[in-house]
């Protein structure tokens, strides 16, 4: 990643789905390390199909990479087919990048655990089959114009096919066997009670977790700078809680990576209470589309039945004149919301006596079938979005 560091980035106007968010994508840019020569901006009612952008765009962008076409990386600040991605980078000649391939550079840059190196993998190997695929068929085209290549696409591409099974399921036998051992742990966890900080990256949840346990966990302003589950003891007013920090959700993340992650995020299920960490100081429409991400990713893993407290963070950094509007509106839109900075500790103790009265009483929660949740989370097959449970919660306290 770091041989490309010079990156130009490309948006699309009016792209119809998804929306971009520009300055996420430039924190996304900066976390990777690369240096941003320039945004290009598309205006077009809708992708080509075969290069995404526009035949004058292309010209444009060749024009200014032909020098040193080595040293550049070009960012789409969308996700791509893996055609489109292949057919630019053939075009071209440089190195092509859309969102999700980014996102894949951040979690390759901050994993630190066996677990999160593996399961991001897991992830590029699923993403480059998909490109290696279309590469093949598009170079098996070019050759056999006209004629039926169908057989021989199939021959070029089987051994390719071959390998990556062969890696795909050495991958997953080491990730159930680290499952395996977290489901111990797990069960004595569960006696004693979780609370899970989740939220959108970089919201404060580890900031939370650092200052409720006198912890030091890495908390920077970076995206995704906590890949892995993180418990820590958490006691209060005699009473002894779990206090978990988990990986932050994105908008728009491709279901591959999402998958990824999903046996991770699905360790929130076993909690007794969640607290929903947003970033109130941001523009109140990011505010509020962080929390429907942030609803919607709790309801694919299945966690809507689980007591939740919203916790607006950095209210430390909203203008003393906005403070008060800013929490009225939150409050009636969002009820059950507490308002605190991190930080500098604000309304930490009507958060920790929230704590206490919501999520003392433990829910009784059902152990998970045999089958582990990475069995029913696999490569191939979609993630269930209806928000069904993959275990059943029997009886959840809703106080
Ligand atoms: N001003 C201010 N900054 C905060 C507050 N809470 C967290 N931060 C800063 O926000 C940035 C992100 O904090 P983290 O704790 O890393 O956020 P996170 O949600 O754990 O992020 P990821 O692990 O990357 O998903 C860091 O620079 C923190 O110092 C707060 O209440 N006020
Ligand atoms: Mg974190």
């Amino acid at each position: 990643m770091v041989e490309h560091p010079l990156a130009i980035l490309i948006e699309l106007e009016n792209a119809i789905r998804p929306p971009y968010n520009h300055d996420e994508m430039l924190g996304m840019l900066k976390t990777c390390g690369y240096q941003l020569v320039e945004v290009m901006v598309q205006k077009r009612q809708t992708p080509s199909a075969r290069f995404f952008i526009g035949e004058g765009k292309l010209s444009e962008i060749q024009e200014k990479t032909a020098e040193d076409s080595g040293q550049y990386t070009v960012v789409f600040n969308h996700n791509l087919t893996p055609t489109q991605i292949h057919n630019l980078s053939e075009r071209m000649k440089v190195r092509v990048i859309d969102r999700k391939f980014l996102i894949l550079e951040i979690f390759e840059l901050h994993s630190t655990t066996r677990e999160s190196k593996l399961q991001i993998q897991l992830a590029r190997l699923q993403l480059e089959y998909a490109l290696r695929k279309s590469e093949v068929r598009e170079r098996v085209k070019g050759e056999h114009q006209g004629r039926d290549f169908k057989g021989k696409g199939e021959g070029i591409f089987e051994s390719f096919r071959r390998d990556f099974r062969k890696r795909e399921a050495s991958i997953r036998e080491e990730l159930r066997e680290i499952e395996k051992q977290r489901g111990n742990q797990r069960k004595l966890r569960v006696k004693q009670g979780v609370v899970s900080i989740v939220g959108y990256t970089n919201a404060g949840k580890t900031a939370l977790l650092n200052i409720l346990t006198h912890e030091n966990l890495p908390s920077r302003d970076e995206l995704f700078t906590t890949l892995t589950t993180t418990t820590r003891q958490y006691d209060y007013k005699g009473q002894s809680f779990l206090v978990t920090d988990t990986v932050g959700f994105i908008a728009d993340l491709p279901e591959d990576l999402l998958k990824a992650f999903m046996t991770t995020l699905q360790e929130i299920l076993y909690s007794q209470g969640i607290l929903l960490i947003i970033d109130v100081s941001e523009p109140k429409d990011q505010v509020i589309k962080k929390m429907k991400v942030s609803q919607e990713i709790l309801a694919k893993i299945g966690a809507m039945d689980i007591p939740l407290l919203n916790v607006f963070n950095k209210m430390d950094l909203v203008p003393p004149e906005k403070l008060q509007s800013t929490m009225e509106t939150l409050q009636n839109l969002f009820p059950n919301s507490v308002f605190i900075s991190a930080l500098t500790g604000e309304n930490l103790k009507i958060l920790k006596e929230q704590v206490l009265s919501s999520f003392s009483k433990p829910r009784e929660m059902a152990q998970p079938t045999e089958q582990s949740n990475r069995d029913k989370v696999k490569m191939n097959e979609p993630v269930d979005v209806s928000g069904e449970k993959t275990f059943h919660v029997k009886n959840p306290s809703k106080n």
